[in-house]
């Protein structure tokens, strides 16, 4: 998988990027992202990206040409299966939605700051517009950053089976069961037995009772879409 994240401000993304399960996944070439800086694809010697919104009111708007020059830019080295507008009025993002995505080859991803982009850039562009959930943050960035782990870490090859995403929460309707480890005993609290007994049947029966144990008491409404009940 190949994601370009275009951003006003790339310093709030390359944090993200360059630790852990993402840099890892760069290195061994299974996920590269590259960050844009819009700015780049301004003109005139104050390279301005934002103006003021036509009708008035507070806040600015990013502008049509510079992110429209960018996007042919980066059309020209890739086709893209979705280039997505990160923005509060999206479609909220899930496990589902992170899983197709997963499946694409080259993601576009256009971070808003300010007021929004112009709305023709979303009518002329936009394939696709994603919200992480019903509150406002000053940027679509750390929102893309949420995104691309999420798509990432479901990529093959990218987790290791210790960190297999398939016994995630979520993945099937389910929240994770407890885990526990060293040392069986910290001040009178005792490791469940089961899972000190080596008895591989009784663990995995043991983790899903409490698997849907755990659903039932923190998120009922999962389990009405799970077919567990
Ligand atoms: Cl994608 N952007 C902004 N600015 N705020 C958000 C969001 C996105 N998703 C939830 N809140």
């Amino acid at each position: 998988m190949h994601i370009d994240l275009i951003t006003v401000v790339p310093g709030l993304l390359e944090g993200p990027f360059s630790h852990s399960i993402l840099k890892r996944a760069e290195e061994k070439g299974i996920a590269t992202v590259r960050i844009h800086n819009l700015r780049d694809y301004a003109t005139g010697k104050q390279k301005q990206v934002d103006d003021y919104a036509f009708g008035g009111g507070a806040g600015m708007v990013l502008m049509i040409e510079p992110i429209a020059r960018c996007i042919e830019a980066l059309q020209k080295e890739r086709v893209y299966d979705e280039i997505i507008y990160m923005t509060p009025d999206g479609e909220t993002f899930d496990q589902p939605m992170a899983n197709t995505l997963s499946q694409k080859k080259n993601l576009l991803i256009l971070c808003g700051h300010y007021k929004g982009v112009d709305q023709r850039v979303r009518d002329a562009f936009i394939t696709k517009e994603i919200s992480i959930g019903d509150y406002v943050l000053s940027g679509g960035e750390l929102a893309a950053a949420v995104v691309a782990d999420a798509l990432i870490r479901l990529i093959p090859g990218v987790l290791n089976d210790e960190t297999s995403a398939l016994t995630d929460s979520f993945q099937d309707n389910l929240l994770a069961p407890p885990v526990y480890t060293r040392p069986a005993v910290y001040e009178g609290r005792e490791v469940p037995e089961v899972l000190l007994s080596g008895h591989e049947a009784k663990i995995s029966q043991w983790r899903f009772e409490a698997s849907v144990r755990r659903t039932q008491e923190k998120r009922p409404d999962l389990l009405k879409d799970s077919g567990w009940e």
